[in-house]
């Protein structure tokens, strides 16, 4: 046995003990570790405490659909529960070879129509779109508590944008970046009576407007919390706010919204951001902005209405929680929210019914607390089973922790009780965790995802990039118990399971869909049919090439352009079969596109090369697929 074998062999052995430790420690931000509960034997985790199946059979369909983000891959991942089978990916702030995000007019579209002014200028030399996003938070639209299977909306930290998913074609339609604000974190939505508005926090303090004319006074820098109407995809309102913003939820009332913030201390380094014993988290009184945006209390800043919400405002309260909260979280129960400590063992629950009084200056912030308890190290995020139960993600300790809500009451108000039901080890370093329908009224209890930052040893090596580990845990039952590891790309931070009846989806494009609108309106000038027409249209040196997609071929065996010409190209599928799918390849062009079932896409370049050039359909469609192709000819310019 080689000196590896072994040490691989010595470090398996040590799994669910003295690993688990020195993992944790390494990752430790105090360095202090505790290590109670048990690890799900394999055996143990054959039988679903619960009673909950498990197992999805070939051909079965799961119960759940979970709409994972993907973190700096910058896509969504549509996944089963309970099966963990992924099953589509949405390309969003990321560029997707196979689909053509990023190249086809319709998507080149979505991704630069919402870009700010200044930074359209600066993406002019960069092909005018930014090749990258981190995409943490995905959330699909409620309305009166519940999921209505209309869009998805998710949070790009990197460039400050905010998107919205068609959940009916499962693609992104609008994407826009926000003026003001630096970052977008937290993203949840109106639960109530609809989405509404979009809450999104901004994360980083900067100078409004951000133009270099202050750059290290950071105490003249804001953070921004911003609601978007998930609508029109247009800012509603910002309001400016002390300290900064983390995670965000809403209430069941559609009366207020309320943040977490890490660095009250409005520090620029690590020493600065965790030297306060407190933080707190940020109420917003949406009544009362909306008055004020109607009676003009605002600034306008960035062509959208910026209110004053710092200390002493009336559309904002202030509430001292311990040291970084992180996660905050809505219980399905409509009146408790637990915002999660993160340096600090406790989580904090609050109940919304006395943010009225709050805001009426009757009562102090605390005593909107109702409970403290301490759970263990590291709590960041925390899911519901609505029989009363929390499930708090513990960072530092790889694990999860049930605690039972009530009971943490109790304990609060002086009562001997231990709220804390029981404490899972995951492996490792969890972040989010999410129930099945744990951010709706409907909470049912049945599973919870584990979305752990670490797999170490828990996948063959793949290298010193190692995939996130998701965990699958059966809470049907009084125990917790793992039934199923899935690893995972860079990195869904968050992940929202809803219920397939919930959601759905077309398998057919309809023609008059508003997605390629655009290429329609261009056909309908050139008279022609893009159900049926294949031609070419001269336009100076601008040619549009049209062409239908049946299986096994395209409209057009060749076409002619000349060398410098700017050259569209339609395709439209007019195969009405459902998961008969074409794609659209021109050989050393650097062009592939999807076209689905009545779809049209397009795609425009420049014939610079002269030559010819195969264009090929890139999916599988038919028997004679490897036959379905053509000829681009590219006259060369005159000498
Ligand atoms: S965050 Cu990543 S683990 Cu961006 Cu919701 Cu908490
Ligand atoms: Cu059409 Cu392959």
């Amino acid at each position: 046995m080689s000196n590896e074998e072994k040490m691989r062999l010595n470090r398996r052995q040590m799994l669910g003990t003295t690993a688990i430790a020195a993992a944790a420690g390494a990752a430790s931000v105090s360095g202090a570790l505790t290590l109670t509960g048990g690890t799900a034997t394999p055996a143990k985790a054959q039988e679903a405490a619960g009673g909950n199946t498990y197992e999805v059979k070939p051909g079965e369909l799961d119960e759940y659909y979970a709409f994972f983000s993907s973190g700096q891959t910058g896509e969504v991942r549509v996944v089963g529960v309970p099966s963990m089978r992924e099953m589509m990916r949405i390309p969003v702030f990321n560029r997707c070879s196979a689909t053509g995000w990023g190249l086809t007019n319709e998507s080149r579209k979505v991704l630069t129509e919402g870009l700010l002014p200044e930074t359209r200028e600066f993406l002019a030399d960069m092909g005018g779109i930014y090749m990258n996003g981190d995409l943490h938070h995905p959330h699909p639209s409620q309305t009166d508590g519940t999921y209505d299977g209309r869009y998805l909306f998710a949070n790009d930290k990197a460039n400050t944008r905010v998107c919205r998913i068609r959940l009916d074609v499962m693609k992104c339609d609008k994407i826009i970046q926000l003026p003001n604000q630096h970052t977008v974190h937290g993203l949840r939505v109106q639960k109530y009576p609809r989405t509404g508005y979009v809450f999104a926090n901004g994360e980083d303090r900067v100078p409004i407007p951000n133009d270099g004319k202050i750059l290290n006074d950071h105490k003249q820098y804001h953070a921004i919390f911003s609601a978007i109407d998930g609508d029109t995809m247009k800012v509603a309102w910002q309001i400016k706010v002390d300290g900064n913003l983390d995670n965000v939820d809403a209430d069941y009332q559609g009366k207020y919204a309320f943040a977490t913030c890490y660095n009250s201390e409005e520090g620029v380094n690590l020493a600065e951001m965790m030297a306060s014993e407190q933080d707190w988290v940020v109420v917003f009184n949406l009544k009362r902005i909306e008055e004020a945006v109607a009676k003009g209390d605002f600034q306008e800043l960035g062509g959208v209405p910026v209110l004053d919400g710092r200390h002493g405002s009336p559309y904002t309260r202030y509430i001292p929680v311990s040291n970084s909260p992180h996660g905050i979280n809505t219980a399905p129960d409509g009146i408790h929210v637990v915002a999660n400590g993160k340096l600090s063992p406790t989580v904090t629950v609050f109940d919304v019914r006395k943010f009225d009084d709050l805001f009426d200056d009757k009562i102090e912030p605390r005593d909107c607390v109702v409970a403290e308890p301490e759970l263990g190290l590291g709590p960041l995020h925390t899911a519901y089973d609505g029989r009363g139960n929390a499930y708090t993600t513990l960072f530092i300790d790889s694990q999860v922790c049930k605690w039972n809500i009530e009971d943490a009451k109790k304990a609060y108000a002086g009562e001997k009780v231990d709220p804390i039901r029981q404490k899972l080890d995951v492996h490792y370093q969890p972040g989010h965790n999410h129930s099945s329908m744990g951010q709706t009224k409907e909470a049912d209890g049945k599973w919870l995802v584990s979305l752990n930052k670490f797999s170490k040893d828990r996948y063959l090596n793949v290298g010193p990039l190692k995939p996130e580990n998701d965990q699958l845990i059966d809470i049907s039952g009084d125990e917790m118990v793992i039934v199923h590891d899935n690893p995972t790309f860079a990195e869904p931070h968050d992940a929202t399971l809803v219920h397939a009846s919930k959601i759905n989806p077309v398998s057919i494009w309809k023609r008059d869909d508003p997605f390629f609108a655009d290429a329609v309106a261009q056909a309908k000038a050139d008279g022609v049919d893009l159900l049926a027409d294949s031609t070419v249209i001269r336009d100076g040196d601008k040619v549009r090439v049209y062409m239908t997609s049946s299986a096994p071929a395209f409209g057009l065996e060749d076409f002619t352009v000349k060398q410098g010409d700017e050259v569209t190209v339609y395709v439209t599928n007019i195969d009405e079969v459902e998961d008969l799918t074409h794609g659209f390849a021109i050989v050393n062009y650097g062009i592939n596109m999807e076209i689905g079932p009545q779809a049209t896409s397009s795609v425009t370049f420049k014939a610079s090369k002269a030559g010819v050039y195969w264009y090929y359909c890139s999916w599988f469609c038919h028997a004679m697929h490897m036959e379905m192709k053509g000829r681009m000819f590219v006259e060369p310019k005159a000498v």
